[in-house]
């Protein structure tokens, strides 16, 4: 018996593992398509109810102009993708668009800001945010760059949920996408985070010019953190104009759907987000990337700067699927 039968076996908590070798992960990201799916599918129902699908609405509130180098991100001031810099927004703004983000369903509001690290006035600014959006009855999350261990703990004395850092690739391929920071730093971040008690959502990018054996380190990664991520978002590459991937050829969905099916297996009790690229994606594919064991989304037109389905798009994709918000 190979090791993840013998785990799909024994008792729910047994499979939670923070010690899997690439090979281990190797061997299940190139299960035959099925068996793959099959696996994933059964090991979600022993954690989740395989018909619910977590909603997080994100919002932008600092846009453009980061400093930093992300090969795929429109809001580097690196490339030249058009966007428009904006300044931090103001706190009713984004207390406005809380909580119409939670009148639409959405029980998780994420705040994004193109920033290496947070700093000064600003950064009190985001603490403020944060303690008005959890007000309205939402979970917070946010995604602000790297943190100090004291910004950590004042963003868990706000009252933040979540904050969202993603590992994006393997070790190895990540100074071919990134050369301002290092996966160390990634890891620093991820540290004082989970120091503070604050969930760590984190995950990577697929469709970047990676090879396989890069997906699977990546995930790998993920499953080794000494705790697995609360949410694992998996993004399909948005390929933005003006981005050094611009020209990035298509994932093979079906090798999209095998990362997802490969991050449930190995983190079976944490929520996997279909993140970013479903505008480019058929209700097919999104349907088997639920099956596969994605139970949590973006909703809302916009993710941070680029499109997201419609609102009334998904409701048509949960109402065909019969997938309920949770
Ligand atoms: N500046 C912060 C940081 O990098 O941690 C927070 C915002 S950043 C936009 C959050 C994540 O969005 C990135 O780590 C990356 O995984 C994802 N992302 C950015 N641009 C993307 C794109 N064009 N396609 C898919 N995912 C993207
Ligand atoms: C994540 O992993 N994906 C989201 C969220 N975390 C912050 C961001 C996706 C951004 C896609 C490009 C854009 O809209 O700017
Ligand atoms: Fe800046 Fe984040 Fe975009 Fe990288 S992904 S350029 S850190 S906003």
């Amino acid at each position: 018996m190979n090791n993840l039968s013998h785990c799909l076996s024994d008792k729910p908590e047994a499979v939670v593992r923070h010690d899997w070798s690439r090979d281990e992960v190797r061997a299940v990201f190139e299960l035959p398509f099925n068996e793959l799916l099959f696996q994933a599918q059964t090991l979600h129902r022993q954690y989740f109810d395989p018909n619910a699908v977590q909603v997080s609405t994100l919002l932008s509130i600092k846009t453009g102009g980061c400093p930093e180098d992300c090969h795929y991100c429109p809001q580097s001031v690196h490339y030249d993708t058009g966007l428009e810099p904006e300044a931090l927004m103001d706190i009713e703004d984004v207390v406005l668009a809380a909580r119409r983000a939670r009148q639409a369903g959405a029980t998780r509001f994420c705040m994004g800001a193109a920033w290496r690290n947070p700093k000064g006035r600003q950064f009190q600014r985001v603490l403020e945010m944060v303690s008005r959006v959890q007000a309205e009855g939402l979970e917070t999350c946010a995604t602000l760059g790297m943190l100090d261990a004291e910004q950590a703990h004042a963003l868990k004395a706000a009252g933040l949920d979540y904050y969202n850092h993603n590992l994006d690739t393997s070790p190895e391929f990540y100074g071919d996408i990134i050369t301002t920071r290092s996966y160390d730093d990634r890891l620093n971040t991820l540290t004082h985070v989970r120091d503070a008690g604050i969930h760590v959502c984190c995950g990577g990018i697929v469709g970047l010019g990676e090879h396989r054996e890069d997906r699977v380190a990546l995930l790998c990664e993920l499953a080794n953190l000494p705790e697995h991520p609360g949410s694992v978002p998996i993004n399909q590459l948005v390929k933005v104009q003006g981005t050094p991937l611009q020209q990035q050829p298509d994932i093979d969905a079906i090798e999209f759907v095998r990362t997802i099916a490969t991050a449930r297996i190995l983190m079976p009790a944490s929520y996997v987000r279909l993140s970013a690229g479903r505008s480019a994606m058929t209700d097919e594919m999104q349907a088997l990337c639920f099956l596969a064991g994605a139970n949590s989304i973006f909703y809302g037109e916009k993710l941070l700067t680029t499109g997201n389905p419609d609102t009334g798009a998904d409701d048509v994709l949960f109402a065909k699927l019969g997938l309920h918000p949770a």
